[in-house]
């Protein structure tokens, strides 16, 4: 039985984040210490990069939370244990998000000189990444060997991963006073920023690291592949203290371009959403990945942006809400397609290779920024809601959360054995500060969440 929403408390609600975050460090400390990824059926771990991936995505979120112990204990590993004298190949934009911002934030939030270390190793290690004939980074780099290289079946990279990179790599150069970092993630900016084969500000999903130029042209979406490339347009200029015009202009005019051929409503109940555009034609589905976008709306217009951005970003909070409640286990499907047709069918409707969930964070990201913006109750409710479903259909009894295979299953979700670093790194994160009434626990006029949840200081202005 779910609690009904009004009935629990902000403290009862803090506490069962910390109670989810302890019970899904059991598992990650029993059975994948020092390893990337717990797999939480098998009790066993699995291994992407092998540099403790969930328990750095996890040390700001543990010193959030305020669990001392874990965190000691955590720290004590990235000190004694954690070396980036490997020879293995990382991808740039997942180890800069998970791993240089999460160093990068505990060694804000702590003051603790061990993770700058730490961060400045990894940070130059990453490097070699932009050795490319344009400038536009490889996805792939060596950390042990400094050499980078493409995926083996192209010599493209995803726009969205070398757009957003930049908020960790600016921050490390004005830590460190080495303008390397910050002229090459700006180097890529800059070549974006002029590059032909946008559409309204829209960009395309791939970009060649010989030519410098946009591939597979004329596919437009704000999911997988482009999402965050708007995201680093808004919290660059952010981060930069509202200096970076072009940033904001790119960034105006994306939320224009989105405005005026990816927004459609659903029938019957007229929901908004982003759909994707592909040679001219809409195609009515939205990954869940963009529901970062209702967050980052009202981010800008709390900061100056037009209120109808706002307006725009609480219509799609409600879809992103109705991705969930929709669903038979309260859990959104990784992809949602919507109905277009009057008189016919459901709103939300999910095709059978798409009804995945992967513990992903965007929504309660989003619900986490609307609060702290509008205070309007029902985004704490929507949470809380989503917090029980992980808890009723994800949770593992010995320890963990898994990803599942069918959210509209609640008798058989089928559980996969993964539990992502970004559960820890950012849904349980976000879910804290939505119920947090501590606004000061991280201040959104002083910091800048990059796109992995790991918050960045907002640069003091010079003067
Ligand atoms: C995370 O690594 C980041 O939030 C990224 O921007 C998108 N994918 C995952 C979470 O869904």
């Amino acid at each position: 039985m779910h609690s009904s929403a009004t009935s629990v408390s902000s403290e009862d609600r803090l506490e069962a984040v910390r109670e989810a975050f302890r019970h899904a460090w059991k598992g990650y400390k029993e059975f994948a210490w020092g390893h990337d990824e717990l797999k939480p059926v098998t009790k066993s771990y699995g291994e992407w990069f092998g540099l403790g991936l969930t328990l750095i995505d996890a040390l700001d979120t543990m010193w959030i939370l305020g669990l001392k112990e874990e965190f000691e204990e955590a720290r004590a590993w990235v000190k004694e244990e954690l070396s980036f004298s490997k020879n293995v190949d990382v991808n740039l934009f997942e180890s800069t998000i998970r791993i240089l911002g999460g160093l990068l934030s505990t060694y804000h939030l702590t003051g603790d000189e061990m993770f700058l270390d730490k961060a400045k190793d990894i940070g130059s290690r990453l490097m070699p990444a932009f050795k490319t004939p344009s400038k536009i980074p490889f996805s792939d780099v060596n950390i042990g060997k400094g050499t980078a290289r493409p995926p083996r079946w192209t010599t493209d990279s995803t726009v969205a991963e070398v757009t957003s990179i930049q908020l960790e790599f600016r921050e490390l150069s004005r830590l460190t006073n080495d303008p390397q970092y910050q002229a090459a993630v700006d180097e890529v900016m800059s070549q974006v920023h002029k590059l032909e084969g946008k559409h309204d500000g829209l960009v395309p999903m791939f970009i060649n690291t010989n030519s410098g130029k946009f591939t597979h042209r004329g596919i437009f979406t704000l999911g997988a592949r482009a999402d965050s490339y708007y995201e680093y347009l808004l919290k660059q200029w952010l981060q930069g203290g509202k200096t970076e015009t072009a940033l904001l202009e790119d960034y105006v005019q994306a939320i224009e371009g989105v405005r005026k051929n990816l927004l459609k409503k659903t029938q019957p109940s007229l929901l908004t959403f982003v759909g994707e555009l592909s040679h001219g034609r809409l195609n009515p589905k939205m990954d869940h990945l963009v529901c970062f976008l209702p967050g980052t709306l009202a981010l800008g217009a709390h900061n100056g942006l037009p209120p109808e951005h706002m307006e725009l970003a609480k219509e799609l909070m409600e879809t992103c809400h109705q991705m969930y409640a929709q669903m038979e286990t309260g859990l959104s499907p990784e992809i949602a397609h919507f109905n277009l047709q009057p008189r016919n069918g459901r709103d939300v409707d999910v095709k059978p290779a798409d009804r995945h969930n992967l513990l992903r964070p965007e929504t309660v990201e989003s619900l986490f920024y609307m609060y702290r913006y509008t205070h309007d109750s029902k985004y704490r409710d929507w949470g809380w809601e989503i917090l029980q479903s992980f808890n009723k259909y994800t949770r593992v009894p010995t320890g963990g959360y898994t990803s599942i295979s069918n959210v509209r299953d609640p008798v058989s979700p089928g559980p996969r054995d993964k539990m992502e670093s970004f559960f820890l790194g950012e849904t349980l994160k976000y879910l804290f500060l939505l119920f947090s009434d501590n606004e000061e626990l991280v201040s959104l006029d002083r910091y800048v969440f990059n796109t992995e949840a790991h918050p960045l200081p907002i640069w003091p202005s010079a003067s």
